[in-house]
């Protein structure tokens, strides 16, 4: 079988290239180093290795069939105007866990430290003496009890807290963990101390954590969010840490990235910003996970972590 073409639309390309080169040497690449001026041989291909597809190249694809998706959310992709649901989607599956499981467990240890006024006090070469509790005990959320949700919740029951996960259907038991259905939400809201967002951005989960819901959450709640920005509406989010309704949180994702330098959540006491960080980038295994696909999309095998169109993940 002759070479399939592969186009790449990726801000790491170079890497991708070099690392294909290396183990797939035989694959024909075609870099999209001008996405909004894709070249013209592109219109050939039926592959495409990509983030964040440039509509350019979408549209120039007419005989597209499979797009890999080198990251696990991919609402960027389904959203894109000119992606066809006929074609097949798939993502990096299996990355992500442990490394974001470690993200909500550092940085869920640094604001029980109070790690903000802490450095702060630093810099101001100030010494003020507290008490920190500990937080084995604290009731925890997993709200997306997936892939990544699954290790999260286990690496927060590990140090001792009390977890339980919501998953679109709910009863999913092989992580160990409670899973509840999405319809039971808000009466989990409330016995929630710690909530960790991790659902797919979907027409159903975005805007879901409105000023209704975090209302429903204690005092004393902390909400980090590793999914996406618009899961949780912003506004809402800025006017309950104003008003302290909650006690802070720890957001990796925001509406608009990079997160504009006007915002509230730089100045804010009770919130740790992070530049997108939380999900790994790890190109050798993406590399890896596209290439196992490529195998079996040239044998005519099912591919991995093929994307559900009705549910958006
Ligand atoms: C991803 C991410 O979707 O890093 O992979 O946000």
């Amino acid at each position: 079988m002759p070479d399939l073409p592969v186009v790449v639309d990726e801000p790491d390309m170079y890497e991708y290239r070099a690392l294909l080169a290396e183990q797939a040497p035989h694959i024909r690449l075609i870099l999209c180093e001008d996405p909004a001026h894709p070249p013209a041989e592109i219109a050939e291909a039926e592959i495409l290795l990509t983030w964040r597809p440039h509509p350019a190249v979408l549209q120039g694809m007419p005989r597209l069939k499979w797009v890999h998706s080198t990251g696990a959310g991919v609402e960027a992709i389904l959203r894109s105007p000119h992606f066809s649901p006929t074609v097949t989607l798939t993502r990096t599956g299996n990355m992500a866990g442990r490394l974001m499981a470690e993200y909500v467990v550092g940085f869920l240890l640094a604001m029980n430290f109070q790690m903000p006024l802490l450095i702060q006090n630093q810099m101001q070469h100030h010494w003020q003496r507290f008490n920190i509790p500990t937080v084995e005990g604290l009731r925890c959320t997993v709200l997306g009890l997936g892939e990544i949700g699954g290790a999260i919740a286990q690496m927060c029951k590990g140090i001792g807290l009390e977890v339980v996960g919501v998953s679109r259907t709910g009863g999913d038991t092989t992580a160990e963990i409670p899973d509840y259905p999405l319809s039971q939400l808000d009466t989990l809201l409330p016995n929630t101390d710690v909530l960790i967002v991790v659902v797919p951005l979907t027409p159903a989960t975005e805007g879901m954590l409105d000023a209704r819901r975090l209302n429903l959450l204690p005092g004393n709640a902390l909400v980090m969010n590793l999914s996406r920005g618009p899961v949780i509406v912003e506004q809402d989010l800025i006017e309950v840490l104003q008003t302290r309704s909650i006690g802070g949180a720890v957001l990796d994702v925001f509406d608009q990235e990079p997160l504009a330098t006007d915002s509230p959540f730089w100045e804010l006491p009770n919130v740790i910003v992070t530049p997108h960080i939380a999900g790994p980038y790890d190109a050798v295994f993406c590399t890896q996970s596209f290439l196992q696909n490529l195998e079996r999309y040239r044998s005519g095998q099912k591919l991995n972590h093929v994307v559900n169109y009705e549910h958006g993940y």
